[in-house]
């Protein structure tokens, strides 16, 4: 993509892209002025960590012996709890379950509960004491004592809801043909690219089977999980989970309606133009909404596979998986991080099961820090495809995130992303350079002689990437979840109500009617095991094209659509700025010094501007609205 090419169009149509005015009244006792620097030049973000005063000695004690206890508990649960999913078995569960409740039973104890009541706020405490005194009580607020039977019921419940959700075989039952056993991934090969409505309709059809098996799950989850976030008074479990930005519920549904407001005239043009394009394809009316197993996604999440010109398995599909894993650490190493640790390989368990295998796994991709120092694992069906080749760069930023921040200066109970979106978006990140054309070829994933049409790729971009994510992750899911925790959805409203935001927001449809004996929301991994979170990938996309844009500008000098971070070790010591810091910081400061700005989604909106004229073209003279 040329720069001139892209600076010439669509300027004119970018939202202003700041965020709501929540964020910009925020405390921001320590920031900086706004006088924007580059980190990768500057000192690093963290030069207070180590003369910071000691702080109140019984907070600095009392600190001291909860970080230690936290991690040798956490390790335990968390390695009990990566057996568990990577072999799912009853005896593993159980290991699971009791690893987890000792856990459970020291950070919500009445002993940790007081003590973190008792201290923080007190006005000798330092901000970093204050920092871990926070965390440790949303933590406790897991977990909480005072209602004991009911969080450990909760824990066994998420325990058996995940083996529902990943021990059930899919059965694929395609009329006038003998129903088999499929493994997720050997459904999308079999959806990719195929025109047979038929076949596609029963494929979308069999990965929404397990959703009524987990419906009384989530039912019960629903309970468990609100009732111990407000028995801390949170306001719900929702409320619980989006106190990690220092947001409420609903100063986080402000954010996420603000995203969906900028994106929404690019992703209608964009909706009616794949509507048609489709329509075509599968040579069927031209719906006003499409149908969900028109799309290769089973959520409508990502839309990969329209720009048929565009094909980046076919190179792909001739490799071992393992040379996907090693290609995305050699990416990470160009920029001057280490190798990965000898374990990682040892433990992890990063290739797909062949399907008579007899143990089961969660087939979703995950990364783990295990004991929260040197022991990252990722647990991943890797398959020589284009997908997991994304998904791959995408793990592997979780663990250099893992390592960046596991160093004595950072509290046990601080090794966290600056939130959770920073988390989620330095793999993405790299997943975006990874996925641009200078290192495509150079990877050998493009020919040398390729020259993409630019505009076909960026389409393909908005396709797979944040453009079409947007509406499913602030919307459809997110206003979903919203309603489950803050608002107590009852039961009988699961269903219509999941439906009624993929049909605002997506503009999707299922292909039939799907009634309350339905749970669709259920068979969404996060529903049932990262529940409430969501919205951390949305905002993962805009912090992380805040970042993509500083790097191009202040570091590489380079189009934000061309560039090529492989091999640069300034951007490296760019994101290791961030990564090491944990969540040292308060996020939105972290943010001011890494990029000058505020959270603001201009960057992406900029990012994809381009498209939004040559949509408009395309779709001269239909209804785009649907
Ligand atoms: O769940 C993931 C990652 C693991 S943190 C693979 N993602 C979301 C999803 O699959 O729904 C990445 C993008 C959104
Ligand atoms: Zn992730």
């Amino acid at each position: 993509m040329h720069p001139r090419t892209l600076a010439g169009l669509g300027m004119a149509m970018l939202a202003a892209g700041i965020m709501s005015a929540w964020y910009l009244t925020r405390d921001s006792r320590a920031a900086k002025p706004a006088d924007a620097h580059s980190v990768a030049e500057a000192p690093p973000l963290v030069p207070g960590l180590q003369v910071e005063p000691a702080g109140p000695q019984d907070v600095a004690v009392f600190l001291e012996q909860y970080n230690t206890q936290y991690r040798r508990l956490w390790a335990a649960a968390e390695g009990a709890k990566f057996t568990a999913e990577s072999d799912i078995t009853d005896a593993n569960s159980t290991a699971r379950v009791e690893a987890g409740r000792a856990l459970g039973d020291y950070v919500g104890s009445t002993e940790v509960i007081d003590k973190v009541r008792q201290m923080r706020g007190r006005p000798d405490v330092t901000p970093l004491q204050e920092r871990q005194l926070n965390a440790a009580w949303r933590l406790a607020a897991h977990y909480p004592a005072p209602v004991g039977e009911r969080v450990r019921y909760l824990i066994s419940t998420e325990a058996q809801a995940t083996d529902s959700l990943y021990a059930t075989t899919w059965m694929l039952k395609v009329p006038g043909r003998p129903e088999r056993a499929v493994t997720p991934n050997g459904l999308d090969e079999m959806v990719a690219g195929s025109r047979d409505l038929k076949l596609r309709q029963a494929a979308w059809e069999c990965s929404k089977d397990v959703g009524p098996r987990l419906r009384d799950l989530l039912v019960d989850l629903q309970g468990l999980r609100n009732g111990v976030a407000r028995e801390m008074g949170f306001s719900s479990y929702f409320g619980l989970e989006t106190d990690n930005y220092g947001m409420s519920a609903d100063e986080m549904m402000t954010l996420m309606d603000d995203l969906v407001v900028g994106i929404m005239p690019l992703y209608q043009q964009l909706h009616c133009w794949t509507r048609y394009e489709l329509a075509r394809r599968y040579n069927q009316p031209v719906p006003d909404r499409i149908p969900a197993h028109w799309l290769d996604n089973r959520y409508g999440q990502a839309w990969p596979g329209i720009v048929e010109d565009i094909n980046l398995d076919a190179k792909l599909k001739q490799v071992q998986p393992s040379w996907i894993v090693q290609q995305a650490e050699g990416f990470y190493v160009s920029m001057g991080f280490p190798r990965l640790p000898a374990d990682f390989w040892a433990r992890s368990d990063l290739y797909e099961l062949p399907p008579d295998s007899p143990r089961r796994k969660n087939t979703h991709a995950s990364a783990w820090h295990v004991d929260l120092d040197q022991d990252v694992r990722a647990l991943m069906s890797v398959k020589p495809n284009y997908e997991w080749f994304s998904t791959t760069h995408h793990e592997l930023g979780h663990v250099y995130y893992y390592l960046a921040y596991s160093r004595p200066e950072v509290p046990p109970i601080l090794r966290e992303g600056a939130n959770r979106a920073f988390h989620e978006g330095i793999g993405t990140l790299v997943e975006l350079a990874a996925g641009q054309v200078p290192y495509l070829k150079q990877a050998g994933i493009l020919a040398p002689e390729a020259a993409p049409d630019q505009i076909r790729w960026l389409l393909n971009q908005a396709l797979t990437g944040p453009v079409v994510f947007l509406p499913f992750a602030c919307g459809t899911m997110t206003h979903w979840e919203y309603d489950l925790y803050e608002k107590d959805l009852p039961r009988n409203l699961y269903n219509t109500r999941w439906w009624e935001y993929a049909a605002k927001y997506q503009g999707i449809v299922p292909p039939s009617p799907r009634g309350e004996e339905w749970c669709d929301p259920a068979t969404k991994t996060h529903v049932i095991d990262d529940p409430a979170q969501y919205y951390d990938y949305a905002l993962s996309e805009v912090i992380l094209h805040q970042l993509h844009r500083y790097i191009c500008r202040e570091i590489l000098h380079q189009d934000v659509h061309e560039a090529n971070y492989y091999g640069n070790k300034a951007v490296g010591d760019y994101l290791d700025s961030i990564m090491r810091l944990g969540a040292t910081r308060d996020w939105a400061q972290v943010m001011r010094e890494a990029t000058g700005e505020e959270l603001s989604s201009a960057a992406l909106l900029e990012y994809y501007a381009p498209l939004q004229a040559w949509l408009e073209q395309q779709n001269a003279g239909r209804v785009v609205a649907f």
